[in-house]
């Protein structure tokens, strides 16, 4: 039986009855791809996910590729590359990549809808194929140069492996530390020297070939490769060399080697890798050679095209697996028989029940369901943002309001969405399996250690948060969030839901005003700063706590949103789906009812952030 438990009802719901994306479905740019066919492919990818994808799960966490120092391989077992070429055979990855170079349009939208269901069901998979995504950001930074556009389309064609090569020892979160150079040779190419640490999906046997996508810093060369992350230029790297016309490869081995592979917490399945670039003692001593990706010395910016979508990714991901743990939890709850009804606790002889009785398990099990649901919504959400910038490209124009927004949106996806998930899944989805969630006999406990690394990797959280309130909020002048902002307020002061969630729509509104005091607590105290620097500490101490607070604004605002719709379907013959409909509008309002009024603690608490931890000696910790 499969770990993996979907919700393609809830993803149906978002996608077809809140955020109606049918109404540009099979019309424009995406004339092919109409509202049928998204469901057919969802339901397709569904049955995929559950039955192939899943099927590798436990295998390739207990047998994970083991690296051989004699070869620098690591092969994954032949469980997980069964689930791999499933995926690969299914074409489903070329959804949403440009069709210039073989992939298949699709809106954003769709796509994370069917990225949910992958991720949830056996996330390295996702991560292994992702040559062919990389490969449209090499199209799109190729800016014009043919060799660097026929590299993308072999991309696709091949279906190659692909990474993003930031980390190294010394430059984690700060990538601009970096210190692995780049030095131009004669016939156009460039000679990569340095270590790089953690490179996901950098060996493995699943593809015949694998292009690095690699930060470094141009050396020897007049006006670039300067200190920081703007020194940084965008090299492809190919594990092994090949002919660019025909992407056949020459037998030559790139010096570009794998030289350990970590053993982790979780996920291990997905090769984390230490990647040495011209090291003259390892592999065969060549040197490693690439190309300057484009005519432009740009690669952090180039790079965060991988990074943006990698952040998407990372947030689904996170939030898939809480949905997963929340139904295991949810079937397990069902049958597990203990104790009595609290109504009967001192009668010895009263009847056993299921744990579904007890208050406890219900606080936790609609808990578990309402951030599930809420922060599946905010994908999709975000991802319809992401189809709103796409309509508009493909018409020649830009939508900058929908980039902002979009922009705005990333991290919260990623640093609350991986917050929230990883910590349910311990709290609450394991909790309620008492003792047996401890054990490997359920995935909860997989699901646990695989989640974590979601709080950390494309940036932390503490990393999300100052990019959500420095970049998202300061630099854009509040533009993106002014505009959520004034749609969340017309919301929360419309007739929505006739009365039934009036309650919660004041108490949006009293959380909404809450976190945008908090927004200009923050500025105030960065405005302060240009007098006493050191009011800046108070901006970092309140950073994460905005991103969450905000987090939890944005799910409330969409759950309700939800609750309207399915209030709209209770007032009909909503027939079979009577149930359903119940739980969206009962899911929204334990969400406002128990998260909402937190933000109002959360703001004395920001407005209470002073400088003694700051001016604290080391030693005092
Ligand atoms: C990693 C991988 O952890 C883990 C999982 C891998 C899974 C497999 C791969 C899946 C990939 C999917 C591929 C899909 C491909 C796409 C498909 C498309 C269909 N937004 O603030 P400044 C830029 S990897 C956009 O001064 P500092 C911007 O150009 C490792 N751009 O930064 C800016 O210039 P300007 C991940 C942004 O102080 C420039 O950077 N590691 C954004 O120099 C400088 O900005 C990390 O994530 C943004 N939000 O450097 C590192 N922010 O301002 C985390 C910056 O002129 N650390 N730019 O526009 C950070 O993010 C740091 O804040 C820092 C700071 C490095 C940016
Ligand atoms: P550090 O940057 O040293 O951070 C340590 C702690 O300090 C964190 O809590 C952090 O939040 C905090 N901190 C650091 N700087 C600041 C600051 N300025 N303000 C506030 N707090 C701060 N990298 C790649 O390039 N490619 C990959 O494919 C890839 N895959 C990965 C896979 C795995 C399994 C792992 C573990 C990592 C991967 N990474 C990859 C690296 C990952 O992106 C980094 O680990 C991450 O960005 C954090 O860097 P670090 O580990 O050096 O931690």
């Amino acid at each position: 039986m499969s770990h993996y438990k979907s919700n393609l009802r809830d993803i149906e719901f978002n996608l077809f009855e809140l955020f109606n994306v049918q109404e540009y479905l099979g019309t424009g740019v995406f004339e092919e791809m109409d509202a049928d066919t998204a469901r057919e492919i969802l339901s397709e990818v569904e049955r995929v996910a559950r039955e192939d994808l899943a099927a590798s799960f436990v295998d390739s966490d207990r047998n994970p590729p083991v690296f051989d120092p004699a070869t620098n391989t690591a092969p994954v077992p032949a469980s997980f590359k069964k689930s791999y070429d499933t995926w690969m055979e299914s074409g489903f990855w070329a959804l949403g990549l440009p069709e210039e170079i073989g992939g298949t349009t699709a809106p954003p939208s769709l796509v994370w809808a069917t990225g949910e269901m992958v991720l949830g069901a056996q996330a390295p998979i996702w991560m292994y194929c992702t040559g062919p995504s990389m490969g449209s950001v090499v199209f799109k930074n190729a800016n014009g140069v043919e060799r660097d556009i026929k590299i993308a389309q072999l991309m696709l064609e091949k279906q190659w492996g692909a990474t993003m090569v930031l980390t190294e020892p010394d430059a984690g979160s700060d990538v601009g530390a970096g210190k692995t150079f780049a030095t131009p040779n004669d016939d156009g190419t460039w000679n990569i020297s340095g270590v790089k640490r953690f490179i996901t999906s950098a060996e493995s046997d699943l593809q015949e070939n694998i292009m690095h996508l690699v930060l470094a810093r141009p050396k020897g060369v007049e006006g670039v490769g300067g200190p920081g992350t703007k020194g940084l230029s965008l090299f492809l790297v190919p594990k092994y060399h090949f002919d660019v016309e025909t992407g056949e490869l020459t037998g030559e081995r790139n010096g570009v080697y794998v030289t350990n592979v970590e053993h982790k917490m979780g996920l291990k399945v997905s090769n984390t890798c230490e990647l040495t670039f011209g090291d003259a003692q390892v592999g065969g001593g060549e040197p490693a050679r690439g190309w300057l990706l484009g005519e432009v010395h740009d690669g952090i910016r180039q790079m965060f095209d991988v990074i943006e979508n990698a952040r998407m990714m990372v947030g689904t991901k996170a939030i898939a697996t809480l949905s997963t743990g929340y139904l295991n939890a949810l079937e397990y709850a069902k049958e597990r028989v203990q104790g009595a009804d609290l109504t009967q606790s001192s009668d010895k002889t009263a009847p056993r029940v299921t744990i579904t009785h007890h208050p406890d398990v219900r606080r936790s099990l609609m808990t578990q369901k309402s951030f599930a649901e809420a922060m599946r919504s905010l994908v999709l959400y975000t991802a319809t943002w992401q189809d709103t910038v796409f309509r508009a490209k493909a018409a020649g124009e830009r939508d900058e309001i929908a980039e902002a927004v979009n922009d705005l949106l990333l991290p919260i996806v990623k640093g609350y969405g991986s917050e929230r998930s990883w910590v349910l899944l311990g709290t609450e989805s394991l909790q309620t399996f008492g003792g047996s969630g401890f054990l490997q006999e359920y995935p909860i406990e997989q699901y646990v250690r695989d989640a974590k690394i979601d709080t950390l990797y494309e940036g932390t959280t503490a990393i999300q948060g100052q990019d959500f309130f420095f970049r998202k909020i300061v630099k854009d002048q509040g533009k993106a969030l002014g505009h959520l902002a004034a749609e969340i307020k017309a919301f929360a002061e419309s007739g929505a839901g006739n009365g039934r969630l009036k309650n919660e729509r004041e108490l949006l509104a009293t959380a909404l005003a809450d976190a945008e005091a908090m927004v200009g607590l923050m500025i105030n105290d960065l405005m302060s700063a240009q007098d006493e620097i050191k009011n800046i500490y108070k901006v970092g101490l309140n950073t994460t706590r905005l991103l969450m607070a905000l987090g939890d604004v944005v799910c409330a605002w969409l759950l309700l949103r939800g609750a309207e719709v399915a209030l709209d379907k209770l007032a009909g013959d909503a027939g079979s789906e009577q149930a359903f409909y119940e739980g969206k509008v009962a899911a929204a309002q334990w969400f406002a009812q128990l998260n909402l009024p937190r933000i109002s603690a959360e703001l004395t608490i920001a407005q209470g952030a002073s400088l003694d931890v700051m001016d604290l000696s080391e030693d005092a910790f």
